[in-house]
């Protein structure tokens, strides 16, 4: 018995003392650097979500309120909030962020503490709650919901005075504690500026960093909701991308400098990378709208971004280290426009065609650094399928490769690549290799990959693929690598028209071009695109193009022409080159004209004779597209005239978020008839006095 005992004590000692030395011989890599939460973590796991916005603004075709519209606007007539969460799920979205509040103050939920809300609109009858009614379908379809409350108040007395943080901060409670759980809170940095601020149409200024305590108002947020991720302005657990295009940087750090952010010392652009030695991680995320505006505009069924670009976005943001928001602008019904869901539905249906086979799962994995040698951290760890194991070298060991040798030579075009970002983003830079006909080409180039990194490559057939690490802060530690022969992407035709009625159609080299100008969906039977044509008369053009090698369409690029400009005349001109300033009316969105010289004082005001009488419903105002510091136009007024003598004046008000997203700015009234336009210029984006102008469309 005893012997029984003491040999039983014997090998327990063994056992105890060689697995703690084969623990103490391969730890677990160290954590290094800034580290994500847990929050961060399964917020980042979402990748794809969705924001709604739907408030004033939808009824008043703004997409900034001044503050002064009346609530009893706000009228949908098919609200059915199951339908956005259908459409959302059906997307693979994992949430809805939805603008509780924008900044015109309106509240989509009843609100203790103001009268500017839901329950003054004839929606429902003044019963009606749209945020508790989104978290019911939100529950009901599986998803998280989110809440964007704007801090800026163009509506509020108070706005700019401390009494206004408290109706603030009594708002958020409200949000953050009736509705359930709230995944992100969204804090958007436009903040100050003119506004209605009840009866004093006045502007009002204040520093953004100082004026709304973010530490408190975060502390207080914590309080009431610790699972809540606060997004935005203050210390926030995750960053704005720096563009409204929904593009991340090719280098995507999950790291910020946020305390040099926080004394006001880091330019937005930025964003698009983070800080390599930023000293929290506030990971990126691309927001963008599926449409040129935030808010629905009837005028911009047709603009719903194309496929193309919609693929694009997806593969620069969740394929760049970010999550993707993307805006669905519901309309005055209240539902998720068709236009927007035939486009989402296609999306999808390209993204799941490209990441349908996984090839790498399949492949022979080596690497020439195991950490230990330890089978805990071999390289066949990144084609298990479990995010929690990892291929992982030695400490120290900063550069190193990975190799998959497939049975017989496979077809790639796609690489996605993780690192277990709980121990922190270390990966600066790593190229791709392929084996081609037995010799090794690099396909890749490139630096940062954190948690998610997608690369689209030229298809190679390879026997082989090695994925190199070149440069890292610290010892590799790689979750997933997967490989994908996604279809041939045609890309759809770019359709171009200048002030002449040239119409020019491009593709890329070796692919047909098919066009119709009937409204007629373009197939193979259809026109050859053989060189330019001319147009005059208000044209829509539908082209494809197509691939001959392996004979697969493009989606259909649709472009809406007015009559050409080719009788337009700038009649005159307040200021600016007047050489140059034709560029306005020259069809190319490219080219724009300044004005700004010393000289130069706003309002610049700018007459344009359209060479004959036409019915028009609106303008619009491209800004300059080209460039970083764009010289925009904040506010304008725009008149027409039958005779050049009596004006009459259309429109006048703001380019609203013109700064975040300048783009082409459209503005609609009734229909007139007019030959004459005069446009005014009455400030400026800024305090300066420079504007610019890419081109000014009439809307017929
Ligand atoms: C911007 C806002 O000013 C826009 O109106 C919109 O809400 C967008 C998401 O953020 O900065």
């Amino acid at each position: 018995m005893n012997l029984i005992r003491t040999s039983f004590l014997l090998l327990s000692f063994f056992f105890a003392t060689s697995s703690i030395k084969s623990q103490e011989l391969v730890k677990s890599p160290a954590p290094f650097g800034p580290l994500p939460t847990q929050k961060q973590l399964d917020w980042q796991e979402m990748e794809f979500y969705a924001f709604v916005h739907f408030s004033l603004n939808t009824f008043t075709n703004k997409e900034w309120g001044y503050g002064d519209e009346s609530p009893a606007l706000f009228n949908p007539t098919h609200l059915d909030v199951r339908q956005w969460a259908r459409v959302v799920k059906e997307a693979g979205m994992k949430g809805i962020i939805l603008v509780a509040k924008h900044h015109d103050g309106f509240c989509l939920w009843p609100s203790a503490y103001t009268e500017r809300s839901v329950k003054n609109s004839p929606w429902e009858n003044g019963k009606g709650d749209l945020v508790k009614e989104l978290a019911a379908a939100c529950k009901e379809y599986h998803l998280k919901l989110g809440l964007y409350l704007s801090p800026w108040d163009r509506n509020h007395p108070d706005y700019g005075k401390p009494e206004y943080i408290t109706y603030f901060r009594n708002q958020l409670k409200e949000l953050l504690t009736n509705y359930g759980d709230v995944f992100e809170m969204w804090f958007d940095g436009a903040n100050g500026g003119d506004g209605y601020y009840g009866g004093a149409n006045e502007t009002r200024k204040i520093n953004s960093l100082e004026y709304y305590n973010w530490d408190e108002t975060y502390k207080l947020i914590y309080k009431i909701a610790p699972k809540t991720l606060v997004w935005g302005v203050g210390p926030s657990e995750a960053r704005w991308i720096g563009n409204e295009e929904g593009r991340a940087g090719k280098t995507n750090w999950s790291l910020l400098r946020q305390k040099d952010e926080l004394a006001g010392k880091v330019h937005y652009t930025e964003f698009m990378s983070g800080h390599e030695d930023g000293e929290r991680w506030v990971p990126g995320e691309a927001d963008v709208s599926i449409r040129p505006g935030w808010f629905y505009h009837a005028v911009e069924d047709d603009k719903v971004r194309p496929l193309d670009e919609m693929v694009d976005i997806y593969y620069e943001s969740i394929g760049r280290n970010a999550t993707l928001l993307l805006n669905l602008p519901v309309d005055r019904r209240g539902l998720v426009h068709e236009n927007d869901v035939t486009r989402l539905k296609e999306l999808v249906a390209t993204i799941q065609a490209d990441f349908k086979t996984e090839l790498l799962a399949k492949s022979k994995v080596t690497a020439n650094n195991v950490r230990g040698n330890s089978a805990e951290f071999a390289a066949k760890n990144v084609i298990d399928g479990n995010k929690e194991t990892f291929w992982a070298t030695d400490d120290n060991v900063k550069t190193a490769s990975i190799e998959f040798v497939f049975d017989q030579p496979t077809a790639i075009d796609r690489i996605l690549l993780q690192e277990y970002i709980k121990l922190g983003q270390r990966v600066k830079a790593f190229t791709v290799e392929a084996k081609v006909n037995g010799l090794w080409k690099t396909i890749a180039n490139e630096t940062t990959i954190g948690y998610k990194r997608i690369l689209r490559l030229d298809r190679v057939v390879a026997s082989a693929l090695r994925i190199n690490i070149t440069d890292s802060k610290a010892g590799l530690v790689i979750s997933n690598i997967q490989a994908y022969n996604a279809p041939t992407f045609v890309r759809a035709p770019e359709i171009q028209h200048d002030k002449n009625g040239t119409v020019t159609i491009t593709s890329e080299p070796g692919n047909s071009i098919y066009y119709t100008v009937d409204g007629k969906k373009p197939t193979l039977k259809s026109k050859l695109y053989q060189g330019t044509f001319t147009y005059n008369e208000a044209v829509q053009i539908k082209a494809i193009a197509i691939n001959n090698e392996e004979n697969i369409s493009s989606a259909v690029n649709t472009a809406k022409y007015g009559i050409s400009k080719e009788k337009w005349k700038v009649l005159s001109v307040s200021g600016g080159d007047l050489k140059t300033v034709n560029r306005i009316i020259d069809g190319n969105p490219n080219t724009d004209w300044g004005f700004g010289n010393a000289s130069d004082k706003l309002p610049l005001e700018i007459t344009l004779d359209m060479g004959a009488i036409l019915k028009i419903k609106g303008f619009t105002y491209v800004p300059q597209q080209v460039g970083n510091n764009l010289n925009l136009i904040s506010n304008y007024e725009f008149y027409t005239s039958t005779d050049a003598v009596n004006w009459t004046r259309q429109s006048e008000g703001e380019f609203s978020n013109i700064r975040n997203n300048p783009i082409e700015q459209f503005k609609v009234f009734k229909e007139v008839k007019t030959r004459y336009l005069r446009f005014v210029a009455v400030s400026a984006v800024g305090k300066g006095q420079a504007v610019s102008i890419a081109e000014i469309n009439v809307i017929e």
